[in-house]
């Protein structure tokens, strides 16, 4: 039996944090060897809020030795660059023809990206789930593991999906979001009611994957807690459950077991063992990332490869949509 087809991107849009690997990466390592797995550089939605070229470049190459440094296999998953497939841009646009400008707008991520980024509030911004919905439907994906955020996207793919195959007939796969549980969410250290986001412009409110040990440790003191002393789970206490989520998805112990262990004893204990469980899992992925990115030719090859298996794919779905929809294909 054909293996089901899983699908996921991460926007070169700044340094990854502790949330995009808890919420999607770390996810993505554990389907490749069950599913057939394309994985992308979302560069086409980066640009979406303005980025400097050359850093959005230097990015694009960095994210790729991430994701072979957090586990991915190159022989067990395509992993390319979006923009190197043209059928993306293609499918966005016929898309574009049955979504509504209503549904769009409603979007929460664009209503937020909107008020943070009032002078730039581009077409691409609002456009910005069509293109995610060409990237899942494409590949014909049935799931697509990513964090809590995404949730509302996926779905507009979902809804897109059946409008086109209940208009056109049987053309697309239905979409499925992947959500597990334990860091789909992980929140701001700084604001612990808010996501945590690599585009946060205070440093301290997110831990990168390239943070080294004392970045780290630092930021985990300074965390927003609360002034009562008590390490528990509550929707009262955001700040110290987000500490607790943080140390149970890199523990990979429930969060019974975090509030025995750290029972007693008070925030500084907790936030000095998250910091250590946290620095310990990300120092060995970046001296992977270093290594890998120390060999640009092996790294071109294996976009290469993962750019070749997706274009494959992407012609086979855009040719079908093309013949349903009535283009001219040539004789
Ligand atoms: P930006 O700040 O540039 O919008 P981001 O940090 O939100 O970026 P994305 O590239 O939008 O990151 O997301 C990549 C993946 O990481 C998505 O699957 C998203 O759901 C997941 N993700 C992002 N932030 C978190 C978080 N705080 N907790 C869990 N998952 C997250
Ligand atoms: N918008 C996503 C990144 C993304 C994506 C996708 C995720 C682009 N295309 C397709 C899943 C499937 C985000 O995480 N911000």
């Amino acid at each position: 039996m054909d293996k089901k087809i899983v699908y996921s991107a991460v926007q070169p849009s700044g340094n990854l944090t502790i949330g995009n690997y808890l919420g999607a990466i770390r996810n993505w390592v554990k389907m490749q060897s069950e599913y057939e797995c394309f994985y992308a550089i979302a560069n086409m939605h980066a640009i979406t809020v303005k980025q400097e070229p050359a850093e959005l470049r230097r990015r694009t190459l960095e994210l790729a030795a991430l994701y072979l440094a957090c586990g991915l296999d190159p022989e067990n998953c395509a992993l390319y660059v979006q923009s190197q497939i043209p059928q993306h841009a293609e499918l966005t646009w016929t898309l574009n023809t049955i979504a509504y400008v209503g549904e769009l707008s409603r979007m929460t991520q664009f209503k937020d990206k909107s008020q943070k980024h009032a002078e730039n509030i581009n077409m691409g911004l609002m456009d910005y789930p069509v293109l995610m919905a060409a990237d899942i439907l494409l590949y014909q994906a049935q799931y697509v593991p990513v964090g809590a955020d995404q949730k509302q996207h996926v779905e507009i793919a979902r809804d897109l999906a059946i409008r086109f195959n209940n208009r056109f007939g049987e053309t697309f796969t239905v979409p499925e979001p992947l959500i597990l549980k334990g860091g789909a969410k992980i929140c701001s250290l700084q604001e612990p009611t808010k996501k945590m986001s690599k585009s946060d412009e205070n440093p301290n409110a997110s831990v990168y994957l390239t943070d080294g040990k004392d970045d780290v440790l630092r930021k985990f003191r300074r965390a927003v807690t609360d002034s009562d002393n008590e390490i528990r789970v509550s929707d009262e206490k955001p700040g110290v459950s987000n500490l607790i989520n943080i140390y149970c998805a890199f523990r990979g112990c429930t969060t019974e077991e975090a509030e025995r262990e750290f029972a007693g004893k008070g925030y500084g204990d907790l936030k000095l063992a998250v910091g250590e469980t946290v620095a310990d899992v990300i120092s060995p992925i970046q001296q992977e990332q270093k290594k890998i990115l120390a060999d640009k030719t092996y790294l071109a090859e294996v976009l290469k490869a993962g750019a070749e298996k997706a274009y494959k794919a992407a012609r086979r779905t855009l040719s079908k949509v093309y013949r349903k929809v009535g283009f001219y294909q040539g004789e």
